[in-house]
């Protein structure tokens, strides 16, 4: 236990190092979190490609093995680092600032990491994030927030992702929603589909005024 404290106050002195930095390029930055699968890879690629031309993005992709997320990014011409965490389930702040080497800061306004699909550590690690945008997708069931609370506490927005799916479930969208509410009264919701392209505009909406305020 005295470990686990002690890692993570020299994470959130190095968080604290990294927002400063973030900000004084004028960079809005975000951590996505989720469990395997939710979307938020899907979710990147659309919204690179919708909002090409409106920002100057870089992607850092989290995952234990594999540059599959990397190359999936790469394919939309947005500059990419894959972060390889092996046995590790979440980023730290200080890979988070060794993967943002491989980028020209000054040239970007937009910093999208991807975290480790979990929703449990993630929750803990301060990266130096504007904000945590945790994705949940309508297959997983409408309780999560409840399940996971420490994560939708931690987050500012959710995105409800799959919602061109609802029709063949019987996810409760409004439950969903209040339950989320419930664990974190300010949380803003987007209902998305990555796939139909439903419900992004609005999440464009909030991503361009970020950009804007962290521009400063
Ligand atoms: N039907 C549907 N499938 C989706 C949507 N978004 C993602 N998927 C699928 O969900 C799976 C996992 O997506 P991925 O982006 O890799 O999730 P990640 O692990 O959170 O990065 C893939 O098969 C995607 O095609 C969506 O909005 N609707
Ligand atoms: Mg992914
Ligand atoms: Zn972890």
């Amino acid at each position: 236990m005295l470990i686990e404290t002690d890692i993570l106050a020299k994470n959130n002195r190095m968080a604290q190092a990294n927002r400063s930095y973030f900000q004084e390029k004028g960079l809005f930055v975000l951590n996505l979190v989720s469990s395997p699968g939710s979307g938020k890879t899907s979710i990147l690629e659309r919204t690179l490609k919708d909002m090409a031309g409106a920002c100057r993005p870089a992607v850092i992709e989290g995952d234990q093995q594999t540059d599959n997320d990397a190359v999936r990014i790469a394919a939309t011409g947005v500059p990419v680092k894959q972060i390889n965490t092996g046995a590790g389930c979440h980023l730290d702040a200080h890979m988070v600032l060794h993967a943002s080497e491989a980028f020209d800061l000054d040239n970007l306004d937009l910093l999208l990491i991807e975290n480790v699909g979990n929703l449990v550590c993630p929750a803990s690690f301060d990266l130096g994030e504007h904000h945590k945008v945790v994705v949940l997708s309508v297959t997983e069931g409408e309780d999560k927030p409840l399940k996971y609370p420490q994560m939708f506490r931690a987050a500012d927005v959710m995105l409800l992702n799959k919602i061109d799916l609802l029709p063949y479930l019987d996810f409760d969208l409004e439950s969903c929603k209040e339950m989320a509410r419930r664990v974190s009264p300010g949380i803003e919701i987007f209902e998305v589909s990555s796939r139909s392209g439903e419900g992004m505009a609005a999440w464009y909406a909030w991503l361009g005024a970020g950009i804007e305020k962290a521009k400063g």
